[in-house]
């Protein structure tokens, strides 16, 4: 400072570990400057402050609104050590130098998505003006001042004080860092008076996405692409679900590929409303029942493909007892009823104790995780060349459609039921997207085909003889070739399809349907899942 000695500004709102920085500071002979609050807990903490209303001559004032926007705070963080006029300024006016700025701002994140939220001005008051203002001053002028931010680093820049302090590389480090807080803070803020202005149903959506880094991954789809995993803070901080927050019990590593094909499990099984299990591969679905037994749930999910559900996704939306687990453990493959299946991940709600533990001993690299159910109405981003494309997520079940019979048949309620079902599995699946279903259960599926009838194709394959009677549903209308498609679907007796309709070639669908005897029902909404 002006007298010669070091000296560290301290204003913070998070004050853990406070004490022992302010006693690690002191012991390093550095003069301690703070605001209110954070002169309070150094002192009882017995360390000795010097407010900064003795530097700035000022109280605190406006309701704490102006603490340290003062020429003597300021003027000390950004002179130019190096720049002669610049320090001359500084002796002309008194103002000393501060090494060190140590601040974290109003934790405006945590009180506007506490639940409940707060009040408009209650929101407005917890923008920090101040603090920002002495994290970008400090982290522009980071060559002659340390930026703290995190006390996840105190240890460290105390390490630093003490040696050499020539680590440039470490300075911008921590500068780095003081950016990405005050970056990550505004876009708090921004968003918060997006909603104040719009109302949450308005779109297009304000863009900022707080995201946090959260871990590297081994790599990315393939070995050769590195990759890392960030959650998005938002939900992190309010407890909601998705496969991003959820807790790993057990297993290897998260792959890149892993936490898509966990996703995709976890976002089909958590629609259905009975107990139901999802068998997931490459991000498709290809096995899902639903039944008041989970076991048999379970079989007959992995039965609907097991070659494709070896080494798949297993996912539930009801806890995992011990005879589940063991079940999941042991069951073996139908194709030679010999194999134990292999999994990759299994996701639930819940695990017992019991059921957690005897899913533990199944292999050391299954991964077991736990996950809440995802928010509704979140935007879905998607990247492409040079930008990003944002929509609604597709919430939509068939509680929320009409299933309108076209045809001359009307379905029975099993039928109807079927129909419900393939439908909700069929959401789940890339388009071109075909399902066959029946009493609650998946009998085959094709997917992400360029063309509808070789969906179809692979669907009636899978489901074999067991499609005769069962429900086809359609992501999209038939639009040309309805007669390989339809009528290759009545020849094979299907009982009913579910499809959404709108097509100029509807017509052909209603009377193949009719010639054939079979229901067609009109939905009138599309799934498409590129
Ligand atoms: O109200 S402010 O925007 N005006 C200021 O001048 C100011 N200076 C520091 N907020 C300001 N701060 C913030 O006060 C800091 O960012 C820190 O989060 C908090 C510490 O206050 P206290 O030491 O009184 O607990």
């Amino acid at each position: 400072g002006s007298s010669g000695k070091k000296q560290a500004l301290i204003s913070l709102s998070d004050k853990r570990d406070l004490a022992s920085l302010g006693n690690g500071l002191q012991e390093l002979g550095y003069t301690i400057v703070s605001t209110g609050g954070t002169a309070s807990t150094l002192e009882n903490a017995g360390v000795s402050v010097t407010k900064v209303e003795k530097l700035t001559h000022f109280p605190e004032m406006l309701d704490g609104r102006v603490k340290t926007l003062h020429p003597n705070i300021h003027g000390g963080i950004l002179a130019r050590r190096d720049v002669e006029h610049h320090m001359e300024a500084l002796n002309e006016h008194g103002i000393g130098t501060f090494d060190v700025v140590v601040v974290n701002l109003y934790p405006f994140y945590d009180k506007v998505t506490a639940l409940g939220g707060i009040s408009f001005e209650d929101g407005i008051e917890n923008i920090d003006i101040g603090g920002p203002a002495m994290i970008r001053a400090a982290a522009k002028n980071h060559k002659d001042v340390l930026i703290v931010v995190d006390s996840e680093d105190y240890q460290a820049v105390l390490e630093y004080l003490k040696g050499g302090q020539s680590d440039q590389q470490f300075r911008r480090k921590l500068a780095w860092k003081a950016f990405q807080h005050v970056a990550a803070y505004d876009s708090a803020v921004s968003e918060w008076l997006w909603k104040q202005t719009e109302g949450k149903e308005k779109f297009p959506p304000s863009f900022t996405v707080p995201v946090e880094l959260k871990s590297s991954l081994r790599y990315g789809e393939n070995p050769h692409q590195k990759a890392a995993f960030y959650v998005d803070k938002s939900l992190a901080e309010v407890n909601a679900g998705g496969i991003a927050t959820a807790i790993q019990h057990h297993g290897k590593e998260m792959s890149y590929n892993n936490y898509l094909d966990a996703d995709a499990a976890w976002n089909c099984v958590s629609e259905f409303e009975n107990p139901t299990c999802v068998v997931v591969k490459h991000t498709n679905p290809c096995g899902v029942a639903s039944r008041e037994d989970i076991l048999e749930a379970y079989r007959l999910a992995v039965k609907a493909d097991p070659v494709s559900a070896f080494g798949g996704i297993v996912a539930f939306n009801v806890e995992v007892d011990e005879v589940l687990a063991r079940e999941i453990r042991e069951f073996r493959s139908p194709t030679d009823g010999e194999t134990r299946m292999f999994y990759e991940i299994v996701v639930a709600p819940k695990y017992t104790a019991k059921g957690l533990e005897v899913l533990k001993g199944k292999s050391k690299t299954l991964r077991i995780l736990e996950a809440k159910k995802n928010e509704q109405g979140k935007l879905s981003l998607r990247q492409i060349g040079g930008g990003w494309l944002a929509q609604e997520s597709d919430d939509l079940t068939p509680k929320d459609i009409s299933f309108n019979s076209v045809s001359d048949k009307t379905p029975t309620e099993s039928e109807l039921a079927d129909a419900k079902f393939a439908w909700l599995c069929v959401k789940h699946v890339k388009s071109n997207a075909i399902v066959i279903a029946k009493n609650n259960c998946m009998l085959g599926m094709g997917s992400g085909q360029p063309n509808r009838v070789e969906s179809l194709r692979i669907a009636f394959r899978k489901a074999g003889d067991e499609a005769k009677g069962a429900a086809l549903a359609s992501d999209a209308f038939f639009p040309f070739a309805w007669k390989d498609a339809v009528e290759e679907a009545c020849e094979k007796g299907i009982g009913v399809i579910a499809e959404p309709g709108g097509s100029i070639r509807d017509q052909d669908a209603i009377d193949c349907c009719k010639k054939y005897g079979v229901s067609l029902l009109f939905t009138n909404v599309r799934h498409f899942r590129h």
